[in-house]
């Protein structure tokens, strides 16, 4: 399958499938029937042998419990990974209160999330159309987005999961991490990703940076928004307490939860500070 057959068709997906439009059954205010949630993605592809992805077993980096592509998918020869940067509305409303997540957002987080278990199933379907393996990490019965050796919540490195989306993009050549942590892409920061491992094999992208947090200009202003204070220039960004403050979330907007000031008003927000 040629990549631009399978991007071209992604994307009409997300122009067009009404998961990518809040239903006006669930909105969380009537104005925000319809919202659009992700706009057109980013695509990026790596061997699924590439040695970047055996360096993620290190402590420090990932840690053991990362598996590889191929022990997901023996016969893989390619990691896909699509970054859905949010919309313009989502990003703004999220800035109004720098204390609390927007509807917006929640609906960012949660049916955004979502409409990305849809995007999977319809790209898995498309390449298995054309007879190629595939498998979703995140849809796995093997898939933890806790480190499954860890049982303290007050841990660090207890927030690792087995398969890590932007680790994966940041091989596939979509970004580079941040003092927030989260991965700056070409159309920012503020966004989500998905990952597939394949046998289709699709050309690795190049991977146009060499240290893993080079988009990244340290200014500082995720700190400054953090509303719960867990972001620091010299500690980077503490895992307990961000996930205390959107367990906070949760306990008033539950089934939806989330926060993401970090990502909103920020000069990484939208693209790559700097770049032009
Ligand atoms: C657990 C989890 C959380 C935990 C903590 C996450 C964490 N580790 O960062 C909690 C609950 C707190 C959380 C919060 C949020 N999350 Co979250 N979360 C995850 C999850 C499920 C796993 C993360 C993980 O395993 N990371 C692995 C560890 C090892 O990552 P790390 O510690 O940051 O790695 C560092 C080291 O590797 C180090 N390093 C040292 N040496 C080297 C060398 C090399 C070569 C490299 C590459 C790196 C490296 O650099 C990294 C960054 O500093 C992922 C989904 C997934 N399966 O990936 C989403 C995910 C990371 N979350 C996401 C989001 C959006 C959020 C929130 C904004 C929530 C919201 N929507 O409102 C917040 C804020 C996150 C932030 N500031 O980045 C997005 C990130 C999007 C982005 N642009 O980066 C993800 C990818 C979900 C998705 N499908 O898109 N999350
Ligand atoms: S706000 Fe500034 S310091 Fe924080 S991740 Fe973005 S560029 Fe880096
Ligand atoms: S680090 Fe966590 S708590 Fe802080 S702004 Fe980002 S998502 Fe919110």
């Amino acid at each position: 399958m040629e990549k631009i057959y399978f991007e071209n068709t992604i994307r009409e997906f997300v122009n067009s499938a009404p998961g990518n439009f809040v239903a006006r059954e669930i909105a969380l205010r009537p104005e925000l029937a319809g919202m659009r949630i992700f706009e057109e993605p980013l695509f990026g592809y790596a061997a699924a042998d590439d040695p970047l992805f055996s360096e993620y077993k290190k402590p420090g980096i990932i840690g053991a419990h990362f598996l590889l592509p191929l022990e997901w998918l023996p016969e893989a020869q390619t990691v896909l990974s699509i970054f859905f940067p949010f919309t313009q509305q989502i990003k703004k409303a999220n800035q109004a209160d720098m204390s609390w997540p927007a509807s917006e957002w929640l609906h960012g987080r949660i049916e955004g999330q979502q409409f990305q278990g849809n995007i999977s199933l319809y790209a898995t379907e498309l390449l298995k159309k054309d007879g190629f393996a595939v498998l979703v990490p995140a849809s796995d019965s093997r898939f933890s987005s806790k480190n499954p050796l860890v049982q303290d919540k007050s841990r660090q490195d207890y927030y690792t999961s087995n398969w890590s989306e932007r680790h994966a993009a940041y091989v596939c050549g979509l970004g580079t991490f941040s003092l927030s942590k989260g991965l700056i892409t070409a159309k920012g920061i503020a966004g989500r990703f998905i990952s597939l491992i394949t046998s289709a094999p699709f050309e690795p992208g190049a991977r146009p940076y060499t240290k893993f947090d080079e988009y990244c200009i340290r200014c500082g202003a995720c700190a400054s928004n953090c509303p719960a204070g867990a972001i620091s220039m010299e500690k980077g960004k503490n895992h307990p307490l961000c996930s205390a403050f959107i367990d906070r979330t949760m306990e008033k907007h539950k089934p939806r939860y989330g926060c993401g000031k970090c990502q909103v008003n920020v000069p990484c927000e939208s693209g790559i500070p700097g770049a032009r």
